[in-house]
């Protein structure tokens, strides 16, 4: 008897959507086979590839040459028999296999994220590695590949199983010795499994204290581009992303919303947001613009203060973000300043590249390079819950161990709920909505 869940047979596309030179077209679930009959083809042996004529089951005419991978479950990517169609990527044929497909009446066309979710379900992936793989689909940069990679190949899963599986064991000791209850509990029982306890939390302690490295690097580093206005903001945002995506002009107070460049940083995915000019506003909308770009410089990884050369007036940066700010001098074109660090024009392409490369020790410092680290708050926020759980039991009385065997229970429960292993259902639906079909 099949599990409901994987009654239907699904099918979709799996490359991008759109015209290409090849449309890979995956069909998986318990009739997964059937294409044999749809289709009047052989299947290979599972894991091998062939090439086989598809054809018209009604019209008996030829559809398309295509290559055929034929996956027998479990060891397939949904744990599920898996069909894989390569055929031309032309519209009038995928149209015409999708017809053919919705005809049988256990095939649906999948849902987004719903062979991830399959896999999931029959234990192939468990949801960081899910979240690994949708993280990996996504990734723009180098090291956002390498992060998801790892991600997805289980680094994170390891670390947070071992973990689990060393509180499961304190834990199944501790309830023994509740289970004998009338007689003496050796000491040093509660006290080995203390030592335990204490250097798990040591390592999610060392875990949780990575400055955010690891959802930096997912989510991008955040620049902002910031100082009095008319020092050429918007000028350098248009110049480091080669575009014209802001209005530059010499009227003080051109720049009122904050506009995002998104760039690669040797690797590193940085966000960099132009903002406008800081000064007393003269209308209400400029002021609005002001709070925005002060909340903006709040929030940012690094800011970029800019100071112009050939101006005799320059508000220097804020007390309050002072550690986190780079003072680049603008204009050198028409004033050189003494003794600056950085100094450039956009107009001459001149100390670009030396910003760029201050930008770049930043983000690197800022970001994950190697190692685990948290990628998301959804673990964060289960990590910090353990170890809470872990504190209180290292602060209770180490004799009560009901009370012990109780925070332990809470702290399995959390370091389960990050990989799925158990009471996930609620999260399915927050994971896999960011999955598109055919994923
Ligand atoms: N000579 C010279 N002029 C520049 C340079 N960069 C910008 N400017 C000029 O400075 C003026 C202001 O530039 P913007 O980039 O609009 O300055 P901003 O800081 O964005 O100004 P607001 O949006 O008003 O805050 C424009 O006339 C630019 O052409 C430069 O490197 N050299
Ligand atoms: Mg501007």
């Amino acid at each position: 008897m099949y599990n409901p869940i994987n009654s239907k047979t699904i099918y979709a596309l799996s490359s991008a959507p759109g015209k290409a030179g090849i449309a890979i077209i995956r069909v998986s679930g318990p009739e997964a086979e059937k294409i044999r009959h749809l289709f009047s083809i052989d299947l290979p042996e599972s894991k091998k590839i062939q090439i086989a004529k598809l054809v018209h089951p009604n019209t008996g005419d030829f559809i398309d040459k295509a290559l055929v991978t034929f996956f027998k479950s479990p060891n397939s990517f949904t744990g599920e028999d898996m069909v894989e169609l390569s055929v031309h990527g032309g519209k009038a044929i995928k149209d015409q296999i999708f017809t053919i497909l919705s005809s049988e009446e256990n095939f649906s066309y999948a849902e987004p994220g719903e062979f991830t979710r399959r896999a999931f379900l029959n234990g192939k992936l468990d949801l960081v590695e899910v979240e690994g793989l949708a993280d990996l689909i996504n990734a723009e940069t180098e090291f956002q590949r390498k992060q998801a990679f790892d991600q997805m190949d289980g680094k994170l899963s390891n670390l947070y199983t071992k973990w689990k599986s060393q509180l499961v064991k304190n834990l199944s000791y501790l309830e023994a010795t509740i289970d004998f209850v009338d007689e003496e509990i050796p000491p040093e029982i509660v006290l080995n499994q203390i030592k335990d306890i204490r250097e798990v939390l040591q390592e999610l302690d060392t875990h949780l204290n990575d400055s955010n490295k690891g959802e930096r690097l997912r989510d991008g580093f955040h620049i902002i581009i910031a100082g009095s206005p008319n020092t050429g903001k918007s000028s350098l945002l248009n110049h480091l992303s080669n575009r014209d995506i802001a209005i530059v002009s010499d009227e003080a107070g051109t720049t009122r919303d904050s506009l995002d460049a998104y760039l690669d940083i040797n690797g590193f995915p940085v966000i960099i947001t132009d903002t406008a000019g800081i000064r007393k506003a003269k209308t209400e909308v400029e002021s609005i613009g002001i709070k925005k770009s002060q909340t903006k410089m709040n929030e940012a990884d690094l800011i970029l203060w800019l100071m112009d050369s050939s101006s005799e007036k320059n508000d220097g940066v804020p007390d309050n973000i002072r550690d986190k700010s780079v003072e680049v001098w603008t204009k050198s074109d028409i004033a050189t300043p003494s003794n600056k660090e950085v100094i450039i024009s956009t107009k001459k392409d001149e100390g670009i590249t030396q910003l760029i490369d201050i930008i770049g020790k930043y983000v690197e410092k800022g970001c994950r390079t190697e190692g685990s680290f948290i990628t998301r708050s959804r673990h964060r926020d289960a990590l910090e819950k353990t170890k809470k759980n872990l504190l209180t039991i290292l602060e209770s009385d180490l004799l009560d161990v009901e009370v012990i065997a109780e925070e332990l229970r809470s702290a399995v429960n959390s370091l389960s709920r990050i990989t799925g292993h158990i009471d996930v259902e609620d999260l399915l639906e927050v994971i896999f909505k960011d999955f598109c079909i055919g994923k």
